[in-house]
């Protein structure tokens, strides 16, 4: 009986151990705000768009012998990526639940470089505003952690529409004119290439 007795401590102190872990899990573990988690959510929907939206683009330039623009953008459309994955990690690892959304089918044909360019601004002005609106949501919601998160968001699209604006405004110089267009190729070319360079200086 003494036996049974004594064998029965340890069993019974190891559960008591287990309980009090899950009670200490239980009450560290972080709970994501859900209307901030909601916003992060679309935010992702917008990120993946954007990704898709730049991949066809580059398709399409590809494909009309744009090979320098095809290039930058097929870059542009894995660092929009880049930024979704940001997004999926953060809102997991806040103990949220990130949801991966379904790939919308983006345009197939864009006309000309000018209207490619013209619609990569117009899209990306409307991601900054989708970006504002988070920032918003975090400060209403004072969730201060995912607003200095998302800060990282608001400088990236302040250079991408300030790169795009530029591009726009030396494909409205050259018109149609073949030669300058050959001329600007080249350069999206050296554009994608040192951007590689820097990413690898890092
Ligand atoms: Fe995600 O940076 Fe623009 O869209």
């Amino acid at each position: 009986m003494n036996n049974i007795f004594f064998r029965t401590i340890p069993i019974c102190i190891n559960a008591f151990n287990t309980a009090l872990d899950l009670l200490f899990l239980l009450k560290t573990k972080q709970v994501m705000n859900k209307t901030v988690e909601k916003v992060l959510n679309e935010q992702i929907i917008k990120e993946s768009s954007s990704s898709q939206l730049y991949l066809s683009m580059a398709s399409w330039s590809e494909n009309q012998g744009y090979n320098g623009t095809a290039q930058f953008l097929y870059k542009h459309s894995d660092e929009e990526r880049v930024h979704m994955l940001k997004l999926v990690k953060f809102i997991n690892e806040r103990g949220g639940i990130a949801k991966i959304p379904a790939i919308e089918k983006p345009p197939i044909n864009f006309d000309s470089m000018l209207k490619i360019f013209e619609s990569l601004l117009a899209h990306e002005i409307k991601v900054t505003e989708s970006i504002n609106n988070v920032v918003d949501v975090c400060l209403k919601e004072k969730d201060y952690t995912t607003h200095n998160f998302i800060q990282w968001y608001v400088s990236e699209q302040l250079e991408e529409e300030a790169l795009a604006r530029n591009i726009l405004d030396k494909l409205k110089m050259i018109g149609n004119d073949k030669g300058g267009l050959y001329l600007f190729d080249r350069d999206m070319e050296n554009a994608a290439i040192s951007t590689d360079t820097v990413a690898a200086e890092k």
